[in-house]
Parts: structure tokens; sequence; C-alpha cells
């Protein structure tokens, strides 16, 4: 549809940037600081999380940096091993400290702090004993989230309680280290952590004044390649499955008709407990928190034992499932350099999707292009087309507010480069430049990329 004149952003638009702890803070055993899943990870060639950004000893100046980008909101995630080094014993003061200080400082710049509870960083020490399979861990999460609450609850106002939780379920092998566990134990987990964040959510509007909390999926359009009825139901089949799962959940307290059947027919089904359902209908979000990086599109199943396709996936790129959908290529949009597709009209898709579903205000947590930025020779990093790529985002999210969707901010991934989930610094996404290579860490000195300068342009004329 073209409109004759797009709808302003809103006057109180939550411009922002985002980070979480394991990619950006560093100091991974400082402090009392117990070890997560995330700090097992040591890749041979790749920046690891010891260090990463070190943002836990550089705080003060880049909240500093955050104000002068003129950043209205920030959103970070906490380590829950710097609050309960074991993720369900003793409290652990130096933890809390360090994320008052860091809220503090937001605030005395008046930047709104958007906090996410858990980003992909379970205690070691509860992983040990079963992690999300095991119900103790949904204990333990909202014993975690009322300590938050308690302790932050005065000035954070916006919570999200889980990233990217269909992320974990679907490319599980970075939050399971030792072993891979199997579809059955990883939809158990997928729905322990449904009832720990639904009582996460109770308990936020319980304990926080004027406290707003909720989810934080990766969620995307999923395109047919074709329209042969076949790959319609199949892009159904995939988008129920990888994200309308979740979010059902999370609105409306229920399975998914659709991915109930898969999961019966898969004899995928999770042990469900009394109370369980009734719980997950009452806990209701107050808006939802949407990771967004590429579409994807995919064909009809053959069912012939090839629609798995051996490609390695992550978290944006579809590998296929037996019977239930292919991998197909979008011959209209081109890829970054590491295969993600580049689909700026998709987050409009996405977003109008989402909006005529639920109907609830929705904040875009993470957007972004990861890119292998460099210093150039005048000691700058010219990042033309993270640019290009934001821009032409900015303007699709306008006119998706033109469309009707409540959209109440946005906050790009990420505010400053920190360790990608696969590439480490190899693939950056920050509007400030962390000079570290992978394992040289240097000075690790902030400085501002070509973006910086433009995405605070944006946020000074409130939009393009
Ligand atoms: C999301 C995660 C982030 C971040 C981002 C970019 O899925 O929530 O933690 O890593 O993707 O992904 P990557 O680092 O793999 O490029």
């Amino acid at each position: 549809m073209y409109y004759k004149k797009l709808k302003a952003f809103p006057d109180d638009f939550l411009w922002g940037a985002s980070t979480s702890a394991y990619q950006a803070e560093g100091a991974y055993n400082e402090d009392g600081k117990g070890l997560s899943v995330q700090d097992l990870h040591h890749p041979k060639d790749i920046a690891d999380f010891k260090i990463a950004s070190d943002h836990y000893h550089h705080f003060k100046e880049d909240v500093q940096m955050m104000a002068e980008l003129g950043l209205k909101a920030y959103r970070f995630s906490i380590a829950w091993t710097r609050i309960i080094p074991d993720g369900d014993g003793k409290i652990n003061k130096a933890g809390i400290d360090f994320y008052n200080a860091l809220i503090d400082e937001l605030c005395a710049y008046h930047i709104e702090p958007v906090v996410t509870m858990y980003h992909f960083d379970l205690p070691l020490a509860l992983h040990e004993k079963g992690g999300w399979a095991n119900r103790h861990t949904i204990d333990a999460f909202v014993r975690y989230a009322r300590i938050l609450f308690e302790n932050f609850g005065d000035r954070v106002k916006y919570w999200l309680t889980i990233n990217e939780q269909n992320v974990m379920i679907n490319h599980p092998s970075a939050m399971n280290p030792g072993r891979l566990p199997s579809k059955k134990e990883l939809y158990q987990q997928c729905h322990n952590m449904f009832v720990a964040s639904a009582k996460a959510t109770l308990l936020c509007h319980e304990m926080i004044e004027n406290g707003k909390i909720g989810p934080a999926p990766n969620i995307t359009a999923i395109y047919p390649e074709t329209c042969k009825p076949e790959d319609i139901i199949a892009a159904d089949n995939w988008e129920s499955i990888r994200c309308w799962l979740y979010l059902d959940m999370a609105v409306y307290g229920r399975y998914n008709n659709l991915v109930w059947s898969y999961l019966e027919d898969h004899m995928l089904t999770p042990e469900i407990e009394e109370g369980d359902m009734d719980l997950l209908a009452q806990a209701k979000p107050d808006y939802l928190g949407i990771n967004y990086y590429a579409t994807a599109t995919v064909a009809g199943p053959k069912n012939d034992g090839t629609d798995c396709q051996a490609r390695n996936g992550d978290q944006q790129i579809m590998i296929g499932e037996e019977g239930v959908y292919r991998a197909a290529n979008n011959q209209y949009l081109e890829t970054t350099e590491y295969g993600w597709m580049i689909d700026s009209i998709g987050l409009r898709v996405t977003l109008r999707r989402i909006y005529d579903r639920y109907h609830m205000p929705i904040l875009i947590t993470e957007n972004g292009i990861g890119a292998k930025d460099e210093l150039a020779k005048d000691g700058k990093i010219h990042d033309h087309y993270r640019i290009d790529y934001l821009q032409r985002h900015f303007h699709q999210a306008q006119l998706a507010i033109t469309d009707g969707v409540d959209l109440i901010g946005y906050c790009p991934w990420s505010f400053m480069d920190l360790v990608s989930t696969h590439q480490g610094y190899g693939k950056r996404y920050g509007f400030v430049f962390i000079d570290r290579d992978e394992k040289n860490i240097k000075q690790l000195k902030r400085i501002k990329k070509d973006s910086f300068y433009w995405y605070r342009d944006i946020i000074q004329n409130n939009g393009l």
C-alpha cells in the first residue's frame, strides 16, 4: 500500500540499542561471578567471552557514549551468575552493586534501562543439575526474578524475561554444553521456560509499580517459495513452530494448535503439571520484545528423507525438517556476507503479522547487520552498509507504524561491538567499534563509527 503521508514516530519512541551480558561484559570470573554455560565456550580461532568488550570495567565510559548518541533506551541483560553465582544459592553482593551502578548511570543520563533477565547464559551449576529440563530451574529463575525486582525494580520498568527462547530450542548446541538434548527433552525445556516466564511475569506485576514485562523471541515472517498451496502450508508450519508457539503462549497462555498436533505426532509433547496451564493463561505480558534479523523462505516437504538439508544452520538459516518444510532460496533478496537475508520489507511484514495476531505494543529488541568492520587509515570506521541497512529498516518500521502497528521503540543490535555467537569479532554489529582482535585485546579503545553519528541525528530528529 502506498500512503500519501507517513505517520511520525511517536514522541516518546524508545530509540535504543542492545547488548547482552556474556557477549559484552567480560570479567567472566571476577568479583564472585559464577560460570555460565557460555563460559565453557573455548573456540580455537575466535574470541571467547572472558574479556569480550570489557564493558564490566568500561561501563561508565560506555554509558557516556550512549548519552552522546542520544539513546532513549538501553537494552542489556543481567548475568544470572553475577547475581547468584551457582544459580540457586547465595546472593553475590558485588553483582548487585555492579548493576546498581550501571542502572544509576543510565538514569543519570535519562536513558531508560530495558533489562533482559536471561540471555543464553544459564548458570553452569544449574545446567549440571539438568538445566531447563529440571523443574528446579523454574524455581531458581523465579527466585532470581524476585531478587532482580527487589533490587532494581524502583528504576527498571521495562523487563524482558527470556531472550530468544525459540532459538534455544531450535538451535540448542551453544546452550547445552556436553550433550545435545533430544527434541523431546528440548520441548520439555521449552515448557519449563514458559512456566518460568509466566511466574516471573506475575511476580513483576505484583512487585513493581508500573512494571512492564514481556518475552523477547526471534520472530520473522516465513515466506512460501511459490504460491503452490503445498509451499503455503509449509510456510505456515514453520512459522507456527518457529514463531507463533512462543508468542501464542506468552500472550494467550495456550499451545498453538498446529504445533501441539506436530508435537503429538512426533511424540514430543512435554509433561505438563497440574496448574501449569492456568498459570500460563493468567500471566499476560505488557509488550512484546521482538528480535528481527531476516525473513526465511521455505518450500513444501517431500517427506522422502531429504527435507533436512545437510547445511549447518545458525539462528537465521533454515535447515529444513522432514515432513514439515524444506529450506528454499529467495531470489529477490540479497544476503549479508554471512548468508543472512537482508529484508527490510520483511520487517514490516513481520510487525504487521505480530500486531494483527496479538494487538500488543511491540519493542524491537534486536535488529542489525553483522559485518567485518575495519579501522580505515584515517582512524575511522566507514560502515555505510550499516547506515544503509538501518535506514531501510527504520523506513519500514515507520511504514508499519503508519499501518497501525503500535511500535514503541527500536533497539538495534548492538550498541557496541561484542562477541558474535559464531564469529567472534570477525562479525561486528556496533555503533561503537571496540579495537581488539580475536585474540589480541589491545587497549579495547572505543571508537565511534560513521553509523554512530548517523544514528545520533536520527534520534535527534525522532526519525528519518
Ligand atoms: C541473536 C542473539 C544475540 C546476537 C544476535 C546476532 O540471535 O540474541 O545474542 O548474537 O543474534 O547473532 P550473531 O552474533 O550470531 O551474529
